[in-house]
Order: C-alpha cells, then sequence, then structure tokens
C-alpha cells in the first residue's frame, strides 16, 4: 500500500540581537518532539564547518575581512546545507532554524558599505520557509539582557538600522511576536503557533518553496 510521503515544516525565527530567539527554539523543539512532532534546532551561522568557523572567528573580532567578503560567506554557509536540510525535510522532520537568511541581509546591509538589494542576492533560491517568526524586542530592551554587547554588532546604533532592515524585508506572512514578555509565557505563544501551523498539515503535500523568486 502506498502512502503519500509527509514532509517537515521549515520554520525560522528572526529578530534582533538578544530577542530570545535561541532559548525559544531550543525549548520549542523540545515540545515537538515531546508531542511526538519529530523536530531538528538548526541555527546560522553554522559555526561547525570549516565556512562557519571564518564566520564565527569574524564575529569574536579574532580576524577581519571586507563586507562584502564576509556576506557571502554567511550566504555560502547557508548554502552547504542545503542538500542535508532538504533532505531532512523529506524524511519528515521539522526543522526550527535560529536564523536565516532575513538575518544576512537585516545585518549586512546595517554597514554603510552594502546595498539592500545586493545583500539579497546571494540568498535568492534557497528554501523558502513556511512559517516565520519575528520576535520583535526594543533595542533598549535588548541592551539591558545579559551578555550583550560580547559579540561584532552587539551595539545600539547598529541593532536600530538591523530592525529598520528586518521591517523592510517583512511581509504579511512573518508571525511578529512581542519577545519582551517572560520566557515561559513567550514559550506557551510560539509553541501554539507552531504547533497549529504542523499540525493543520498545509505544507505535507507541498514542496519546499525557493526564497525570493
Ligand atoms: N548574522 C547572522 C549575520 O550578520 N549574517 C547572517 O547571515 C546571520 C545568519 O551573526 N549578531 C549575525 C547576527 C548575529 C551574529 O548570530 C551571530 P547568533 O544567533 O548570535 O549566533
Amino acid at each position: 500500500m502506498s502512502r503519500i510521503a509527509r514532509r517537515g515544516a521549515l520554520i525560522v525565527l528572526e529578530g534582533c540581537d538578544r530577542s530570545g530567539k535561541t532559548t525559544q527554539c531550543r525549548k520549542l523543539v523540545d515540545a515537538l518532539n515531546t508531542d511526538g512532532i519529530p523536530a531538528q534546532l538548526w541555527r546560522f551561522p553554522e559555526r561547525d564547518t570549516a565556512i562557519g568557523q571564518v564566520v564565527s572567528d569574524y564575529l569574536e573580532r579574532k580576524c577581519e575581512l571586507d563586507d562584502h567578503a564576509v556576506h557571502l560567506l554567511f550566504s555560502a554557509n547557508r548554502w552547504e546545507l542545503v542538500p542535508k536540510m532538504l533532505e531532512t525535510l523529506k524524511n519528515g522532520t521539522t526543522l526550527v532554524i535560529d536564523r536565516y537568511a532575513f538575518s544576512g541581509v537585516a545585518f549586512s546591509a546595517a554597514k554603510e558599505s552594502l546595498d539592500f538589494e545586493w545583500c539579497k542576492k546571494s540568498d535568492v533560491g534557497l528554501p523558502r520557509p513556511d512559517l516565520i517568526l519575528y520576535l520583535n524586542l526594543g533595542v533598549e530592551a535588548a541592551a539591558q539582557r545579559s551578555e550583550y554587547g560580547g559579540e561584532r554588532y552587539e551595539q545600539k546604533p547598529f541593532q536600530k538600522r538591523v530592525a529598520e532592515n528586518y521591517a523592510a524585508l517583512m511581509d504579511d506572512d512573518w508571525k511578529v511576536i512581542d519577545a519582551a514578555k517572560g520566557i515561559n509565557e513567550l514559550h506557551d505563544e510560539l509553541k501554539s503557533i507552531v504547533k497549529n501551523f504542523v499540525l493543520k498539515g498545509d505544507v505535507h503535500g507541498e514542496p519546499v518553496g525557493k526564497l525570493w523568486t
């Protein structure tokens, strides 16, 4: 008897630095797995690859790179994982991804040297997320959070420009979530959105789309 393959959903969390994405991605994946929905946590940059290692050194200020070059490395770090991403989705596992191409544009285009449209080009055609959740937290509130300022980009004027770039990327399909609330309250809200989305099953019969095409 044949059975229609049910692919996993591609879910992305985005937001400025210290908006709580990493904690929430972790809690979401745990909750999905507990409820019997196969899910994995991914993140970009994925610092464990050779390309990701260079990106990580750059973020930790261990090396300097031309703005264009590092933008393309962030993008290459996504492209190098596309075959594994598609295979994992095909096998029915949902991916919850901590940052994606939207971070690529929002952060790079916050630099005066880089043009917004140029920044989008290297990510055109990546697997398109089925669901994008934007954790919205004011720049002042983010700056109060622990460890703020440790890495490159974690300065208030820069983060303000990042937030403006996110606003320019957003469309009606993005779900904007107020991230100023407590960890558990935020988790409950995200879990409810994601579980409803996954269980609705709209993506199961649909091929993975291509971003910005
Ligand atoms: N970042 C992340 C970029 O500048 N471009 C990208 O394409 C991606 C995915 O890296 N400040 C920036 C945003 C963050 C930093 O991310 C590291 P994280 O989630 O703090 O590890």
